[in-house]
């Protein structure tokens, strides 16, 4: 009895403290991050030997496009280590940054993180890509 309250009360433990680490990756991610952004992939299910297109679309914290910003992103395999593509975002107005690959070696779910930088604001954010054979 005294033994599974003592566990009990290390799990309450646990969880408290990854409920805090949560809140503070939360805390810290609104105010570094003004900058909002979403994906777009074309096509819309990419195959991993044609040429795909990503775009950013990037809006400050009132919704409002934001064009002079300056948008990297890295894409990797997320099961494996199958090293590591940049991408280079060009800009191509309202609020939209887009970046090509001819393919990738292996099809699967890739992640795409996105770096803005726009003045002292930054941001960073993950999109799950999956590419079909
Ligand atoms: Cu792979």
């Amino acid at each position: 009895m005294l033994l599974e309250r003592s566990l009990k009360a290390r799990g309450n433990i646990l969880l408290g403290a990854s409920l805090i680490a949560v809140g503070l990756l939360l805390a810290c991610r609104s105010t570094t991050a003004p900058l909002q952004m979403t994906l777009k992939t074309a096509p819309d299910h990419p195959s991993m030997t044609k040429p795909m297109t990503f775009t950013v679309h990037l809006t400050d914290d009132h919704g409002q496009p934001v064009n002079d910003a300056t948008v990297n992103g890295a894409i990797t395999m997320k099961v494996m280590d199958m090293g590591t593509t940049k991408l280079a975002f060009s800009p191509k107005g309202n609020g939209d940054y887009e970046a090509s690959m001819k393919g990738v070696d292996m099809s699967g779910p890739w992640n795409l993180a996105v770096e803005v930088a726009q003045g002292s604001a930054h941001a960073k954010k993950d999109f799950e890509v999956t590419i079909s054979d």
